[in-house]
C-alpha cells in the first residue's frame, strides 16, 4: 500500500537525428537522473522543456515549491495547459509524475488541477505519486500569506499569496502537518487546532472558531480518502527507480535568484529551487544526479518586488512585456522586464554547475534594433564587483547619483552601475526556423556571446511557445 509499484518504462532513446547526420538533439545522451532548473527569477519556460524531454524519461518529479509555480505547456495540437503542482511530464502518457517530499501540497488545488486535466482527456489515475513526507498547505496558510503581505505594507514581497512562506514556516518550526498525517485522522484535529490557534494568536485579522476547525477536519477526511491511492513513500520509489535504471527528470519550480539561500533575500520564495533542492526535495543522493539543465530567458523578467539590476523601466519594458506576453501564469500579474543579466547568470551557473543551457524566447527579441547584455556591475568607487552581491541594500544609505543606474526596489536605492554590451538585433521573424545555422547572423552572435560570457554551452534555443519551437544547437 505504501510503495507504489514501479512499472513504467520509457521508450528507448535512439539518436535518430545523429544517424541522419542532422543536429543532435542531445536528449538521448542526458544522464539517467537529470534536472531542469530556472536561472533567473522564474518563468523562463521550464515547463515547456520538461514537457518536451518527458517522453524520454520514465519519471518526472517536482522537488520544491508548491502551487506558486505556473508552468505553461502546449500539447502537439496547440492546446494550452497551465500546471501548478502536477509535474509537466503529465501530458506524456507513459511518464510517472512524482510530487516529492520538498513540495508543499495544497490538496484543494491539487484535486482541482487533476480534475481539469482529466476533463481535458489527460489521464492522471495511477500516474501521480504524492510523497507521504510532503507538507500539507492549508487554506489558512494562504490567508496568512495575505495578512503578512498587508503587514509588510510598502516592503511587501509580492508573493503569489499561495501560502508558500507560511507553510514552509510551519515545516521549519516543526508544527507542520504532513501527507502521512492524513492516515491518522484521530490525531489530525488536534494538530490542526494547534496550527490554527497559533495563527489566530499571531494575526488579529485571522478568524478561528471551533466551527471552522470542524468543517476543515470534515473536508480533510474526504481529501484523505481521495488522496490515499496517490500517497507513496517517494524516497523509496525514487531510489528503487534509480537502481532499476529508470530515467528520472527533476523539474524545478521558480529559480535560483528566488532561492531562499542564494536569491535576492528577502525578496525570494521559501524553498530551494537550485540544484541542492533536488536532493533534499526527493531524497536522492548528489552522486546520482547527472545532467542539470539551466533554463534562461533571452532577456529577464521578475514578478513581485525586489532588486532587478537590468530592469527596463517605462516604455521599453512595456514593449518587451507585450511582445513576450509576460503575465504571471498563476496570478496573471504583469512581469517586470529587462535585459539579460550576465552577472546574475554566471552566479547561478556557478551554484548549479549546469551541463548546458536552454535559451528561451529568443523570438521575442526579433523586433529590436539593438539588444543589450548586462555584463558587469560597477560600484561608485570604480571597482567592478566579481559576483552577484549578497545584499544590495547595504548601499541603502548612499545617495543615488544621476549617472548611476538605480536598482529598483520599493524600499531602497543602491548605486551599482550595470555596464552593458550592445549587440545588433536581427529584425526578422525567427519563429519558423528549426536549424541553428538558419538563424540570422546577429541572432547567432547573440547566442554565442552569451555562451562566451557565461562559459556554459547553449544546447537548446526556444523560438516560440509550442512543442516543436525548439532549435537544437
Ligand atoms: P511565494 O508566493 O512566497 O513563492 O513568492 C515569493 C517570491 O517568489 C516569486 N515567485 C514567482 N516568480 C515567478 N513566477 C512564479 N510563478 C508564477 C508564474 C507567478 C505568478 O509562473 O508566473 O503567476 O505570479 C513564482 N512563484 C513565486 C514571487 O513573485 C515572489 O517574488
Ligand atoms: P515556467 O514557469 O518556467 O515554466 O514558465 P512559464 O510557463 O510561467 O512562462 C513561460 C511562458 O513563455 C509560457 O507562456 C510559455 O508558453 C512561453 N514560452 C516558453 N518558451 C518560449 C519561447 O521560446 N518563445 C516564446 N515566444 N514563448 C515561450
Ligand atoms: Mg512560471
Amino acid at each position: 500500500r505504501r510503495n507504489a509499484s514501479i512499472s513504467c518504462s520509457a521508450s528507448p532513446i535512439v539518436s535518430v537525428d545523429e544517424q541522419r547526420g542532422e543536429t543532435p538533439t542531445r536528449i538521448g545522451s542526458l544522464a539517467q537522473v537529470s534536472g531542469v532548473l530556472g536561472c533567473q527569477w522564474g518563468d523562463e519556460g521550464k515547463g515547456k522543456l520538461v514537457d518536451i524531454l518527458a517522453k524520454h524519461f520514465d519519471v518526472v518529479a517536482r522537488c520544491q515549491g508548491g502551487a506558486n509555480a505556473g508552468h505553461t505547456i502546449y500539447n502537439s495540437e496547440g492546446k494550452k495547459f497551465a500546471l501548478h503542482l502536477v509535474p509537466s511530464g503529465i501530458l506524456n502518457e507513459d511518464t510517472m509524475c512524482v510530487i516529492g517530499n520538498g513540495v508543499v501540497v495544497h490538496l484543494p488545488g491539487l484535486f482541482k488541477e487533476i480534475d481539469g486535466l482529466e476533463s481535458n482527456g489527460i489521464s492522471c489515475k495511477g500516474r501521480i505519486l504524492v510523497s507521504d513526507r510532503a507538507h500539507l498547505l492549508f487554506d489558512y496558510h494562504q490567508e496568512i500569506d495575505g495578512l503578512r503581505e498587508a503587514e509588510l505594507a510598502k516592503s511587501f514581497i509580492g508573493t503569489t499569496k499561495r501560502g508558500i512562506g507560511p507553510c514552509y514556516s510551519s515545516k521549519v518550526i516543526r508544527n507542520g502537518i504532513r501527507v502521512s498525517d492524513l492516515r491518522h485522522m484521530d490525531t489530525f484535529p488536534e494538530k490542526l487546532h494547534l496550527l490554527l490557534s497559533d495563527a489566530a494568536s499571531r494575526f488579529k485579522g485571522f478568524n478561528y472558531t471551533p466551527e471552522i476547525l470542524r468543517e476543515e477536519v470534515e473536508k480533510y477526511k474526504r481529501f484523505a480518502e481521495r488522496l490515499e491511492p496517490f500517497i507513496c513513500d517517494t524516497v523509496y520509489y525514487m531510489n528503487e527507480s534509480i537502481s532499476q535504471k529508470k530515467k528520472i527528470l527533476v523539474e524545478g519550480g521558480q529559480a535560483t535568484m528566488l532561492d531562499i539561500d542564494f536569491g535576492t533575500y528577502p525578496f525570494v520564495t521559501s524553498s530551494s529551487p537550485s540544484a541542492g533542492g533536488i536532493c533534499t526535495g526527493l531524497g536522492i543522493a548528489p552522486r546520482v544526479l547527472g545532467d542539470v539543465l539551466g533554463v534562461v530567458k533571452a532577456y529577464t523578467t521578475r514578478v513581485g518586488s525586489g532588486p532587478f539590476p537590468t530592469e527596463i523601466l517605462g516604455n521599453g519594458g512595456d514593449l518587451l512585456r507585450l511582445a513576450g506576453q509576460e503575465f504571471g501564469t498563476t496570478t496573471g500579474r504583469p512581469r517586470r522586464c529587462g535585459w539579460l543579466d550576465i552577472v546574475a547568470l554566471k552566479y547561478v551557473c556557478q551554484i548549479n554547475g549546469f551541463s548546458a543551457l536552454n535559451l528561451t524566447k529568443l523570438d521575442v527579441l526579433s523586433d529590436l534594433r539593438e539588444i543589450k547584455l548586462g555584463v558587469s556591475y560597477k560600484h561608485t568607487d570604480g571597482t567592478t564587483i566579481s559576483s552577484f552581491p549578497a545584499d544590495l541594500s547595504d548601499l541603502e544609505q548612499s545617495k543615488a547619483s544621476s549617472i548611476f543606474f538605480l536598482f529598483f526596489s520599493l524600499s531602497f536605492v543602491c548605486i551599482y552601475r550595470v555596464e552593458y554590451e550592445t549587440l545588433p538585433g536581427w529584425q526578422a521573424d525567427i519563429s519558423n526556423i528549426r536549424n541553428y545555422s538558419d538563424l540570422p547572423k546577429a541572432a547567432r552572435q547573440y547566442v554565442e556571446r552569451i555562451e562566451e560570457l557565461v562559459g556554459v554551452p547553449i544546447h537548446y534555443i526556444g523560438i516560440g511557445p509550442g512543442r516543436d519551437a525548439l532549435i537544437y544547437k
